[in-house]
């Protein structure tokens, strides 16, 4: 055939297709490799709020088991938050969840940087939504308070911020919205309530449904008294607990207890296995006895952090250079304690 009726023939076969109205499929390679491990977002797909539990888009009650990222803020944050670590702590950790931590005063922080800080900071966390999005794994992004104390001063950045990034991600059914990190101080619960509800609307004017986490007083401790006045009005809502198992211990575990009777969801968005520094000895023994109190309440919880800064409460070795590809031997002691709970 001549190159001229080639081009006829082919002409001819697309009008055809075209008024048969048959579809011509595209083969997307990588949605049919994950196809055939249905990942743990495709299987669970969007999250809610029933009960005090996390369930999936079945209704069947789902186990968050994350690990957070340092400060994204800082060099020793950021660069493992790529879609090698990720895939390395999904697949050899028993990772279903990574937490974003982006700090709003500390070091680089969101509020107290520029616009070109403020950039970067955005770019890295769209990194990590569209990695644990292609891997399957649900994100949590956090607005990391902490010097500041208070949520309410920087109430109208965090505003513009959600807007920001929930416009940008409605779409996603990985996402989950942490947005005060640990208020402090003398930041009363009614303030934090104060900013929830304003930041809640702003999250709801995009995301119908997302899961939207509020810290609690005391470095997000005091979920007992966010039990006795929750936020009323609003789905999906869930209230965070932090701890630091050599330092918080049954009195605060008392909390939790107290907050679940009172049928207050709670998540762990932040733990360590050390003292509430950072630092310090660890004490697995405690951190057991909460991870069995968390498990009988079907918790989810995320451990601080992936990282090789030289403090305890590090997952990677100071020692260990790569960013992802992690070997057993590249782990601090708490690093080789999550790996033997999750996996269980
Ligand atoms: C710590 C980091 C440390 C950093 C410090 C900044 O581990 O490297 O210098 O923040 O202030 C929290 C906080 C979390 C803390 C962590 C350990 O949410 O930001 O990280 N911690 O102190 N609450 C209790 C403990």
């Amino acid at each position: 055939m001549k190159r001229k009726s080639k081009l006829f023939m082919l002409l001819a076969l697309v009008l055809i297709i075209n008024i048969a109205g048959v579809e011509i499929p595209y083969i997307d390679k990588e949605a049919v490799k994950s196809a055939s491990a249905a990942s743990f977002v495709q299987k669970h797909g969007q999250l809610s709020v029933k009960g005090t539990n996390i369930v999936d888009k079945h209704g069947k009650k789902v186990i968050l088991k994350g690990v957070s990222s340092h400060g994204i803020n800082w060099d020793v944050g950021f660069p493992y938050v790529n879609e090698k670590a990720f895939k390395t702590i999904r697949d050899n950790w028993g990772v279903n969840t990574v937490r974003l931590a982006m700090y709003t005063q500390d070091y680089n922080g969101y509020c107290v940087t520029d616009a070109a800080g403020r950039k970067k900071l955005l770019e890295i966390i769209d990194t990590g939504v569209k990695a644990a999005k292609k891997l399957g794994m649900y994100v949590i992004i956090d607005w990391h308070v902490l010097n500041d104390k208070t949520p309410k001063k920087y109430e109208k950045k965090a505003l513009g911020f959600f807007k920001t990034v929930c416009s940008k991600y409605k779409k996603y059914d990985n996402v989950l919205y942490e947005i005060c990190n640990e208020p402090n101080g003398d930041t009363k619960w009614s303030d934090i309530k104060s900013y929830a509800v304003k930041v809640i609307k702003v999250i709801r004017k995009y995301n119908k449904k997302s899961i939207i986490i509020v810290g609690t007083p005391t470095w997000s401790q005091d979920v007992d008294i966010a039990a006795k006045s929750p936020i009323k009005g609003y789905s999906n809502i869930m209230y965070s607990i932090h701890f630091y198992s050599a330092t918080h211990k049954d009195w605060n575990m008392k909390k939790l207890k107290t907050a679940h009777a009172k049928k207050l969801p709670v998540i762990c968005t932040e733990f360590g296995t050390c003292d509430a520094s950072g630092n310090g000895a660890y004490d697995f023994k405690s951190a057991n006895k909460w991870i069995k109190l968390m498990k009988s309440y079907n918790m989810g919880y995320v451990c601080w952090s992936l990282s090789n800064k030289a403090e305890s409460t590090s997952l990677l070795k100071p020692n260990c250079k790569k960013t992802f590809g992690f070997k057993s031997s590249d782990l601090t002691e708490q690093g080789k304690w999550l790996v033997k709970t999750y996996k269980k």
